[in-house]
C-alpha cells in the first residue's frame, strides 16, 4: 500500500492519480491537512493528516499497512521566506517523522522531494553538476539541503530506502500555482488566457530549469521503481528538463495568442530566483536509472494552453 502525504498540493494532486493509475486506486492512500479536488477525492481512500503529527502519520501507517510512503508536504521559497520558523518545523518535522517510521522497519521505501533551491548564490549557475559548492539563501533551499543530508544519512546507518529527487520548477494546469518562486510560470498560462495580459514578477532575463509536470511524475516514478543498487546517489538526484527565461515563454506563448502582452515588474522573488541555477546537469540520474525528459518549451507551452483552456472554459 502506498501513502501521499501532501496529496493536494501542486505535485502531490497529480502523483496520487498517477500512482492510483498503476498500483489500482484502493492501494494509494492520499492524505492531507485539508481535503482535495473532486478527482482525487473521489477516486480512492484520502486520510485528513497533519504531516507534522507523528502520531497522526503512525497511526495511518498502521491502519493501512503503508509499504511506501511519497511525502509531498512541504512550504515552497517564497511562503516559506514570510513564515521561516513554520517553514523549518513543517519541512523537516515531517521528513523525520517518516525516516523513523521507516527505521523502526513500519516503511519500507520512501520518496522526498528535493529541489534545485539547494543551490545558492555561489554554485555555478550553468548546467550546475551533481556534486558542487551549495549555500542556499532561502529557508526552503536550507531545509531542502537538511532534508538531503538527513536521507544520506538515514540510508547509511539505518538501510532507510529514501529515494530523492531535485525537482526544477514544475509546470501544471491541474493545481494553481502554490508559493513558488518558478510558478510565475503557470501563472503567466492562467493570464494569458484571462486577460491576455501578465505581470510578470521576474525580470524578462530570468533564466531558470523548468519542467513539464507529466516528466517530472516519471522520473518520481522511475527511481521509486529503479533497482535498489541502481540508486547510488542517496541525497538527492539532479534533474534537468528545460530552461528558459520569462522572455522565452512570453514569446513561445504569442505564437498561440499573437495580442498577448507582458510587463516586468520584480519583486522580492527575484533576489530568489537570482540565488538559483539557470540550468542544471542530470546526467547522473540519466546513467544510474535512465532518466530522459520528453516535454521542451515548444511542446510544454502547446499542452498548457490546450488543457488550461478548456479548464477555464468551464469556469
Ligand atoms: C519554488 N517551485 O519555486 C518551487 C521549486 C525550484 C523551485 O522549489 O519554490
Amino acid at each position: 500500500k502506498i501513502l501521499i502525504i501532501g496529496a493536494c498540493g501542486q505535485i502531490g494532486s497529480e502523483l496520487t492519480l498517477k500512482l492510483r493509475g498503476i498500483y489500482g486506486n484502493d492501494n494509494v492512500i492520499a492524505s492531507d491537512i485539508r481535503e482535495g479536488n473532486s478527482n482525487l477525492m473521489e477516486s480512492g481512500p484520502f486520510e485528513t493528516v497533519n504531516a507534522m503529527d507523528f502520531d497522526q502519520v503512525s497511526s495511518v501507517v498502521e491502519k493501512h499497512q503503508i509499504d511506501e510512503v511519497y511525502l509531498m508536504a512541504a512550504l515552497l521559497s517564497a511562503t516559506a521566506e514570510k513564515n521561516p520558523a513554520f517553514a523549518w518545523e513543517l519541512n523537516m518535522n515531517s521528513l523525520f517523522h517518516v525516516l523513523n517510521l521507516a527505521k523502526e522497519g513500519k516503511i519500507k521505501k520512501i520518496f522526498w522531494p528535493s529541489s534545485i533551491a539547494v543551490f545558492g548564490p555561489t554554485t555555478p549557475r550553468f548546467n550546475t553538476p551533481q556534486y558542487t559548492v551549495m549555500e542556499p539563501s532561502t529557508v526552503y533551499g536550507i531545509s531542502k539541503q537538511a532534508g538531503e543530508r538527513w536521507c544520506e544519512y538515514y540510508y547509511n546507518k539505518y538501510g532507510v530506502d529514501v529515494r530523492s529527487i531535485r525537482y526544477p520548477g514544475l509546470i501544471s494546469w491541474t493545481t494553481p500555482p502554490g508559493g513558488g518562486t518558478t510558478d510565475y510560470a503557470v501563472d503567466i498560462f492562467y493570464k494569458a488566457i484571462e486577460d491576455k495580459h501578465y505581470n510578470c514578477f521576474l525580470s524578462e532575463q530570468s533564466a531558470l530549469p523548468m519542467m513539464y509536470m507529466d516528466d517530472a511524475l516519471n522520473a518520481t516514478v522511475g527511481i521509486m521503481q529503479a533497482e535498489k543498487e541502481d540508486v547510488k546517489i542517496r541525497s538527492s538526484y539532479n534533474l534537468g528538463g528545460i530552461s528558459f527565461t520569462p522572455e522565452e515563454l512570453y514569446a513561445e506563448i504569442t505564437k498561440h495568442i499573437p495580442d498577448f502582452t507582458i510587463e516586468y515588474a520584480p519583486d522580492f522573488r527575484q533576489a530568489i530566483a537570482d540565488s538559483w541555477p539557470a540550468s542544471i546537469d542530470d546526467s547522473a540520474a540519466q546513467k544510474d536509472w535512465s532518466w530522459n525528459h520528453k516535454y521542451d518549451l515548444e511542446a510544454m507551452t502547446t499542452v498548457m494552453l490546450e488543457n488550461l483552456s478548456k479548464v477555464l472554459q468551464t469556469k
